[in-house]
C-alpha cells in the first residue's frame, strides 16, 4: 500500500478534519494524509479534550505531482475562512519552510481581496498530534467489507497507506470515475473491489460534503 517516493509535508486546519481527509486525498499527487490535533500548546490532546488545538490535516504529497500552491487552492476553495469559528474549527496554515509561508501569505492577501476579512492564522507547523485511529480515513472506515478486502486493518495503516487516502476520497465522491478507472489498476486493487468501489462514487457523485 505504501508508496516509497521522496515526499513534503502540507498543514492545514478548515474546520471538520474528515472532509479534507476525502478532498486531498482524492487529489492526484497526495501520497499520504492523516488527521489530528495542532495549533495549541495543551500537552496530549484527544478528540474530547482539544484544549486550545484545532482540528488538522497532514498531507505528504510528491511536489513533482503536484505544486504547494495547488495544495493552498485547495484549501481555500473548500472552507470559509471569513467564519469565526470555535478554536476546533478554526481556520490555521501551518508552513513547513519559507517558501510555503511565502505562498500562504500571498494566497491570504488575495482571498482577503475577495473575501473581505479573513479569521485564518498563518502558523509555523509544530507538534502534530494524531487523532483517534477511528478519525483517520473516517469515510473509508464506514466500509468494513472494503477495509479488510484491501488489508486495512490497523491505525496505522489508515495513516500510511496511499490507497487508503485515495480510496477514503473515492468512497464520498471525491475523484470521480474516470480519475478512478484510469488509476486503479496501478493502486493495485482488483475487479471485485473496484466494482464495490464504483458503486459508491456512483451514489456520491456531486452530492458535496458535508463534514
Ligand atoms: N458532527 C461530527 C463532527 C466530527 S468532527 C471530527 C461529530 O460530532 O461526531 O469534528
Amino acid at each position: 500500500h505504501d508508496v516509497d517516493i521522496p515526499t513534503k509535508e502540507a498543514t492545514f486546519a478548515m474546520a471538520c478534519f474528515w472532509s479534507p481527509d476525502c478532498i486531498f486525498g482524492a487529489t492526484p499527487g497526495v501520497i499520504r494524509t492523516r488527521v489530528g490535533y495542532s495549533g495549541g500548546t495543551d500537552p496530549n490532546p484527544v478528540y474530547r479534550k482539544l484544549g486550545d488545538h484545532t482540528e488538522s490535516i497532514r498531507i505528504e504529497y510528491d511536489p513533482k505531482a503536484i505544486s504547494y500552491e495547488k495544495l493552498l487552492d485547495i484549501y481555500w476553495k473548500n472552507h470559509d475562512p471569513t467564519s469565526k469559528m470555535k478554536k476546533q474549527y478554526t481556520s490555521l496554515i501551518f508552513y513547513h519552510d519559507e517558501e510555503q509561508k511565502k505562498l500562504a501569505e500571498d494566497t491570504f492577501k488575495n482571498q482577503e481581496k475577495l473575501l473581505g476579512s479573513l479569521v485564518t492564522e498563518i502558523l509555523p507547523a509544530t507538534t502534530f498530534y494524531d487523532a483517534e485511529d477511528y478519525h483517520q480515513k473516517y469515510r473509508l472506515q464506514q466500509h468494513p467489507w472494503l477495509c479488510k478486502a484491501i488489508n486495512l486493518h490497523s491505525g496505522n495503516d489508515f495513516k500510511r497507506s496511499h490507497l487508503a487516502a485515495r480510496l477514503n476520497g473515492y468512497v464520498y465522491g471525491q475523484g470521480d470515475m474516470k480519475q478512478f478507472n484510469e488509476e486503479f489498476e496501478k493502486l493495485g486493487i482488483d475487479e471485485n473491489v473496484a466494482d464495490f468501489v464504483r458503486t459508491l462514487i456512483i451514489k456520491y457523485e456531486g452530492q458535496g460534503l458535508t463534514c
